[in-house]
């Protein structure tokens, strides 16, 4: 063997001891993280407030286009005049905007992510009917348990895409038995989509407390049982890679309420992607003396 093979030799193992070494070292640290941080935090008890609004939709919002079902005839014998549904606004007002309490601190000087938030008990459900998914947009608790049922005569391929968590799909035929899952970790929001209908769309909130809501056909939400103190309140609307969001700062009394109205459409104030936050402002100077 040569001097030189021989200096190759040791240093291509002391690198692979290296990366054997980190490897090691990165795993036990998150498996020794995990459980500790859990079993520290308290939940809040004491008085609560509420944070509620309308989701409004400036300007002319696009019109429904008319999904082409052929592919599947099961689906147009069932849903002949499927529409699209990512922007759904009537009088104005927009639905299927997620609202959450991203941030904030509890009046006493805790932050709201560190207190411990139970697992609701209940289920939250995701059809898929008409070759459509029900709800279009929702929320779960963290480990909070998500039944997915197919209530159409053909088989559904359910395939969450996250982020965060796992990703999964799997198919569901027709008359097979809900499907029941869960996601670990917080995540606004995961996109869903069937793998056998293209056009099927829905996007799951992954939240660690219950501090959310998804605005209603009127463009309403209500988020009930807010310790009182100041937060940051987001409104995620579907659309482009991830989603557009909005973002408000509100303080809920104890046993009073906050209230925070947004607005997506045209000449929204706030920003059409991160990137692009203070273009409007600069844009549009003659609309900042509405709000
Ligand atoms: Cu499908």
């Amino acid at each position: 063997m040569s001097k030189q093979t021989k200096v190759w030799l040791v240093l291509s193992i002391a690198l692979s001891l290296l990366a054997l070494g980190s490897a090691c070292g990165g795993g036990a640290k998150t498996d020794t993280n995990t459980p500790s941080s859990e079993t520290a935090a308290a939940a809040y008890s004491g008085p609560t407030g509420t944070i509620s609004g309308v989701v409004s939709y400036n300007g002319t919002p696009p019109a429904p286009k008319k999904i082409d079902t052929t592919a599947d005839p099961v689906c147009g014998q069932k849903n002949p005049n499927l529409m699209t549904d990512d922007t759904v606004v009537k009088d104005g007002k927009l639905a299927n905007v997620f609202v959450y309490v991203k941030d904030g601190t509890v009046d006493g000087g805790k932050k709201v992510g560190d207190y411990a938030w139970p697992t609701p008990t209940s289920e939250v459900q995701l059809d898929q009917n008409g070759c459509h998914y029900v709800p279009h947009v929702l929320g779960v608790q963290v480990n909070q348990k998500l039944k997915i049922t197919n209530s159409d005569a053909t088989q559904h391929n359910i395939h969450p895409t996250p982020k965060l968590n796992p990703e999964w799909n799997q198919t569901q035929a027709n008359g097979a038995p809900p499907i029941e899952k869960a996601f670990a970790r917080p995540e606004v929001l995961i996109p869903v989509k069937c793998n056998q209908h293209p056009w099927m769309k829905s996007y799951i909130g992954v939240m660690k407390s219950p501090l959310f809501k998804v605005s209603g056909a009127d463009g309403s939400y209500q988020i009930t049982g807010v310790p009182p103190g100041k937060y940051t309140v987001v409104a995620w609307r579907e659309g482009g890679a991830t989603g557009t969001e909005k973002t408000m700062e509100v303080t809920v009394p104890a046993n009073g309420s906050a209230k925070a109205d947004f607005a997506f459409g045209e000449a929204a104030t706030s920003s059409i992607s991160p990137s692009l936050k203070m273009l409007p402002a600069i844009e549009f100077p003659m609309l900042s003396g509405r709000h």
